[in-house]
Order: structure tokens, then C-alpha cells, then sequence
């Protein structure tokens, strides 16, 4: 074998990555509750997760059935912004709907 050492037949070893990178993108996830009015979370989500009525609906009944829903992932400071845009619209029309945010 006339091989250098280290060298196998023009191959490279590449490193393959394992570690879990740190996370780019955020969950803003719906919060179920008992006074909130469903009309309101279809009304939230059109309005500010952009969703389609039908989407909307879906995700505001997998909430209100699971306790617990994606609304939309997000950078960092959008989905900030989402949440705080969530509270706000619920604080003005006096409903307790909470919104967190959640590692992807
Ligand atoms: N559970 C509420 C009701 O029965 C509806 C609801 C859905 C509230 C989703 C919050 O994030 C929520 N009126």
C-alpha cells in the first residue's frame, strides 16, 4: 500500500454535526381558558397570526379541546411582539386569553 498517512483514497472526513443548535425560532402558543369567546381567538388569529377564517378556527378549536395551541413560530422579537399584541387586544376587550412562547 503506497498511502500516505491519514489520507483513504481522496476522502474527507467531514464532522457531522450532533449538538442541537440553539434555537433560531419560536412557538407562540394560545392559551386556553373559560371566558375568552371562541369569536375573539378566530378574530386574533386572522388578525394577528395572519391566519386564513378556516385555519383560524381550527387552531382556536385544537386550544380549546387540547388546553394548548401553535399560533405561529416566529424570531425572537416577532413572536415577542405577537404576545405582547395578544395580551393588549385581550386586556382592551377584557378577556384573560394568554399567548406564551415556546422553544422550537
Ligand atoms: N374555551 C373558550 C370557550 O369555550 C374558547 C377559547 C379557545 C378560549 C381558545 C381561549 O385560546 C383560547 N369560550
Amino acid at each position: 500500500m503506497s498511502q500516505r498517512q491519514g489520507e483513504t483514497d481522496g476522502a474527507v472526513k467531514e464532522r457531522v454535526k450532533t449538538e442541537k443548535k440553539e434555537p433560531t425560532q419560536y412557538k407562540v402558543v394560545l392559551l386556553n381558558d373559560d371566558y375568552t369567546t371562541m369569536e375573539f381567538v378566530v378574530q386574533v388569529l386572522e388578525s394577528v397570526f395572519q391566519k386564513s377564517p378556516a385555519e383560524a378556527y381550527r387552531i382556536m378549536m385544537h386550544v380549546h379541546q387540547n388546553g394548548s395551541g401553535i399560533a405561529g413560530v416566529y424570531p425572537w422579537e416577532v413572536a415577542e411582539t405577537k404576545v405582547e399584541t395578544v395580551t393588549s387586544l385581550a386586556r382592551e376587550a377584557q378577556f384573560p386569553l394568554r399567548a406564551t412562547i415556546e422553544e422550537v
